[in-house]
């Protein structure tokens, strides 16, 4: 790793840090929060919003972005402190979180500046990723999808965050035929491999085996990595888009509620938020 490449990476851990504890203030709105899956997410999510999308939050209509579709919706305070952080909108809106009529609400949907995909129902998010993958390939009204050697290029990348759990349902598994299909190789799908879904263990809710796998089978390339080490997840991620002809799964392994030790490890899928919590948050995220 560069001296460059190394201060991009400590950058972002320490950009990491500080949305965690933002975004447990955000959660203190409701007094509950998906404490674990956004915190298993959150290196993923600071270095694509922070490193490798090319998106404008002064324009967050602006058709040639990058896409991120959260399809494990109700990961959002993380998302919502990231992109306040980002400028899609002030600040001051976190403190709206939750509440009647705000447009930060407890799963993510596209009221919200920098949000593309209303999530809640898990297991649709990929494929609304693979029509916008295909849609990036269409430059005109007259140009269709066309074969691939004589194709334009893609005019953005499209970015889907999964979680395990989600991947039981079986319509992932149809859209990730179909992105390997139509050659989608601007399409990068993340799963966020936590081994926890709301009531348990991944393992014993329905054990899907090795996902890395099932992805190669459906003719995808495919990286295993610590989802949260950042400097994986910045080469996973410059990995993906050197990728040809084929789309990119990438299979973070993460620990569920990341960054604050009493939680690592156990199923903190939705949290009481705690003063005690949030001073253990503090503890472990400040500095
Ligand atoms: C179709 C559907 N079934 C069930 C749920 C209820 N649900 C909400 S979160 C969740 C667990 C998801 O697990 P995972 O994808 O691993 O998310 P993470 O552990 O990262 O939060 C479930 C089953 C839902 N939102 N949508």
């Amino acid at each position: 790793m560069t001296r460059q490449n190394d201060a991009l990476v400590k950058d972002l851990e320490v950009k990491a840090r500080k949305l965690r504890l933002d975004s447990l203030f955000v959660m203190k709105e409701m007094g509950i929060g998906w404490l674990g899956g956004s915190f298993s997410s959150a290196d993923v999510v600071t270095a694509l919003l922070f490193y490798r999308m090319r998106h404008d939050p002064t324009r967050p209509e602006w058709p040639e972005r990058d896409r991120l579709i959260v399809s494990k919706g109700h990961s959002c305070e993380f998302v919502y402190a990231a992109l306040a952080e980002a400028g899609y909108f002030p600040r001051e809106e976190l403190k709206t979180y939750s509440h009647t009529g705000a447009r930060l609400q407890t799963h993510l949907n596209t009221r919200t500046p920098g949000v593309d995909y209303s999530g809640g129902s898990l297991g649709l998010g990929l494929s609304f990723a693979v029509g916008s993958a295909m849609g990036a390939y269409i430059h005109s009204v007259e140009a269709n999808l066309v074969a691939p050697s004589r194709r334009y290029p893609a005019r953005f990348r499209v970015y889907c965050l999964l979680g395990d759990g989600e991947c039981n349902e079986g319509q992932v598994w149809e859209a990730a035929a179909n992105a390997a299909h139509y050659r989608l190789d601007n399409l990068t799908a993340i799963v966020d491999s936590n081994r926890f879904q709301s009531t348990g263990s991944v393992e014993r809710t329905l054990n899907m085996l090795s996902l890395a796998e099932k992805f190669r089978g459906f003719g995808w390339q495919v990286r295993e990595i610590d989802g949260n080490k950042m400097a994986e997840v910045v080469a996973a991620l410059e990995w993906a888009i050197s990728a040809q002809g084929k789309p990119q799964a990438i299979i973070a392994h993460t620990v569920k509620g990341k960054g604050i030790p009493a939680y690592e490890n156990t199923n903190c899928h939705f949290v009481k938020i705690t003063d005690e919590l949030l001073r253990s948050g503090q503890e472990a995220l400040q500095g």
